[in-house]
């Protein structure tokens, strides 16, 4: 038991907070019973003499700073988003509002294998488009008859938004709502009395579902819809037709811990980052300003000195569409695509909203599962190891020199600690000594953003060979920054932030060597024959061969395009010289070069968009004409053509030729027809469409596009070539 007298002494030492974790209480008890005799005088000159230690308070948060609602969402990093609806059926993007009810009828909808593929991707939540803009609520909301209530869907009695929380909670997820402001389908929207009916649904949703995250408030209005049959366009002022502030204090009230998202003008928790690409910018405050009009470049970038804490949400699809399309299941994002969208948005401070199109049937399509899953098992090996875990850290600055702020705060795997410098000390270095050569090719840090975002210019050097060499730089780091670079050795790494707000407080990181994702190379040759050939990972070593044989180390290394001129086969590998690991083969035949080709009767130069070798460029033919329509080609001499090769507009589906036929002449004014017939499942699956034909000589091609997918005149072509003989 203390004294009553050591307690108070203890007291008093204990108030001057920074003694506590330098001299346990037992040491100062002791100490105390050595001093006891002497008398208060003495106490006071031994701490306030020589000996005290430097001051060592935490620092003060600095600008604005996160809530707590925000915190946990910042740490979920990576969640689901579905969208479902009337469109799902319609093969539409968005509804009109007068879509059957008795369309929406998805025959196996499970829930549970939605909540399986987001939590084994490691996923932390979904977010359901309970209503889109269709109106179409996909809970049986009392306030509609335009609901699951009204589909055939488990004859009526269905909610998915039940059945998905009750999937949530079984797998550890979090659930979050879309419940779009637009409302197609509803004769009062424009009104004030759809604002009570949007926030009956909300009140609805809010309080009959468990605890929901996050709520999505899309901003997106066309203006035209059914609107209970009106079918008309309205026309809202954004601005005050909602009355948001009211809107979210009924949130704050039925689901206190929800973060809300929204894009407009009225600022929520969180912000869109003004694309749906799937990236925020390199530099990213997580600050807005509270009032004011909010730019691409506020939502993209942040605003250095904002007065508010309005973090960036990267919302994008895992197919180019947000709803399902068959005609898009050749198209879900590669693993080198998913793998740029993490690099661009969890990357830069941001967290990682990825789609899923629900297909017919109620599912994740089966692609698109292998591909997220791929995807997060690729993530996991990236990061499995921070080399810097063992480190020895030693900081140019650590704040008061006390321990509890060193340089070792930032490795050692808890990101409550944290490495913090003086008041006055904006730039500082923290150098790692590696204690061995040692490869890596990823830079991760992480601020203590409980106390604000201050880092506004940082770089990383590495030791190699004796010498300090720049490896990367960057802008801000917030929550989480991420760099890629070409793989170094090094036994020591310093990563110097250049230049901050105020101290720097970093609570984390890491050195990584994320294996390189071998994928077979992508091989395009463009109108004046140069070939380039592209690995998913910069890093690796390309090697290929013009022969016709498997390349391997030995063959030809790329170095940049290769010229080339008439028929040519290439094949071509990654390599990862570390893991001495290959990717598979690709293999690409051209034909004869394109570089006379004319494109006759068009001045249009993007109608050579056809010829360029990219599959992502294309031409629309003037919608002024009517099926059939013409493409016709001047190939610059005769050629002993056996074939063609047409590969539709890969960016949207319109102009998707199903039914052509193909004319060849000598002289531009007498045609023969060649060819002609169906592309079969070019709809679902727009891929290259190769026909042949007996050999014929010719110099001029007409292909002329009799129908297409939609059955209206649009012809599209991202490329077209030959086959000669
Ligand atoms: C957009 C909507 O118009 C899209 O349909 C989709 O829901 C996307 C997430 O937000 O603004």
């Amino acid at each position: 038991m203390l004294t009553e007298d050591q307690v108070r002494i203890y007291r008093s030492i204990a108030c001057l907070r920074f003694m506590a974790p330098l001299f346990p209480l037992p040491a100062i008890i002791k100490s105390h019973c050595m001093i006891r005799r002497f008398s208060g005088v003495a106490i006071l000159l031994f701490f306030f003499t020589g000996f005290c230690p430097a001051q060592t308070a935490a620092p003060k948060p600095f600008g604005p700073v996160p809530n707590g609602n925000q915190l946990h969402w910042q740490e979920m990093e990576f969640y689901a988003f579905v969208h479902l609806s009337v469109n799902t059926f319609t093969d539409q993007e968005w509804g009109n509002g007068d879509e059957d009810a008795k369309i929406f009828n998805p025959d196996k909808l499970d829930c549970r294998q939605w909540a399986r593929i987001a939590s084994e991707a490691g996923m932390k939540g979904i977010i359901l488009t309970v209503k889109h803009h269709s109106g179409f609520c996909l809970w049986p909301s009392k306030y509609t008859e335009y609901s699951v209530k009204n589909s055939p869907w488990r004859g009526g009695k269905g909610d998915i938004v039940r059945d998905l929380a009750n999937a949530c909670k079984e797998y550890g997820l979090k659930l979050g709502i879309y419940l779009s402001p637009w409302d197609r389908n509803s004769a009062v929207y424009g009104r004030p009395e759809y604002i009570t009916y949007f926030r009956n649904q909300l009140r609805e949703l809010l309080t009959n579902y468990g605890d929901i995250f996050e709520v999505w408030f899309d901003g997106a209005n066309g203006g035209s819809g059914y609107y209970g049959g009106a079918r008309e366009t309205r026309q809202i002022d954004r601005r005050t037709y909602y009355d948001w502030k009211n809107t979210y204090k009924l949130v704050r009230r039925l689901q206190p811990k929800a973060v809300i998202w929204n894009d407009g003008g009225d600022r929520a928790d969180l912000r869109w980052v003004g694309t749906e690409a799937g990236n925020v910018g390199e530099t990213n405050w997580s600050l807005l300003n509270a009032t004011g009009d909010v730019p691409y470049d506020m939502l993209h970038f942040g605003v250095e000195n904002g007065d508010s804490w309005v973090p960036a949400e990267v919302n994008t699809s895992i197919r180019p569409g947000w709803f399902y399309h068959e005609y898009e299941d050749s198209r879900v994002k590669s693993l080198p695509q998913l793998l740029d969208v993490y690099y661009s948005s969890e990357g830069r401070n941001g967290s990682l909203l990825l789609n899923f199109p629900i297909d017919r049937h109620g599912l994740i399509h089966e692609t698109d599962e292998k591909a997220v899953l791929e995807f997060s098992k690729a993530i996991k090996a990236a990061f499995a190891v921070n080399l810097a875990g063992k480190a020895k850290a030693t900081a140019s600055n650590v704040r008061g020199g006390a321990r509890q702020f060193g340089g070792e705060k930032a490795i050692d795997g808890n990101n409550e600690s944290y490495w913090a410098t003086d008041d006055s000390v904006t730039t500082a270095s923290l150098t790692l000594d590696l204690g061995a050569p040692t490869t890596f090719n990823r830079f991760l840090a992480q601020e203590y953003i409980r106390l604000g975002q201050r880092v506004k210019a940082f770089k990383v050097e590495a030791l190699t060979g004796g010498e300090w060499k720049e490896v990367t730089k960057g802008t801000t780091i917030g929550y989480k920054r991420i760099l890629c670079f070409p793989a170094v050795m090094a036994t020591q790494v310093r990563f110097t932030i250049t230049d901050a707000k105020s101290c720097p407080v970093i609570s984390n990181v890491g050195i990584f060597n994320a294996p390189q994702v071998l994928t077979a190379p992508e091989v395009r040759r463009n109108r004046s024959g140069e070939i380039s050939i592209q690995a998913a990972d910069p890093e690796s070593v390309i090697y290929y061969t013009l022969d016709g044989n498997s390349p391997g180390v030995g063959s030809k290394k790329y170095n940049g395009p290769v010229a080339s001129d008439g028929k040519i086969e290439i094949r071509a590998i990654a390599y990862d010289p570390e893991t001495q690991k290959s990717s598979p083969v690709s293999r690409e035949q051209f034909d004869i070069s394109r570089k006379d080709w004319k494109i006759m009767g068009t001045a249009d130069e993007k109608a050579y968009n056809l010829l360029d070798g990219d599959p992502e460029t294309a031409w629309q033919q003037p919608r002024a004409g009517k099926m059939p329509m013409d493409l016709v080609i001047d190939l610059g001499k005769v050629q002993d053509l056996a074939g063609f090769r047409y590969l539709p507009d890969q960016g949207w589906p319109a102009g998707i030729i199903t039914n052509y036929e193909l004319y060849v002449s000598m002289d531009n004014s007498e045609w023969k027809l060649t060819d002609g017939g169906e592309f079969s499942n070019i709809r679902n699956n727009p891929a290259w469409q190769i026909r042949k034909f007996p050999p014929v000589q010719a110099r001029y091609i007409r292909f002329r596009a009799i129908r297409n997918t939609q059955n209206n005149d649009a012809a599209g072509y991202a490329e077209f070539d030959v086959i000669t003989q």
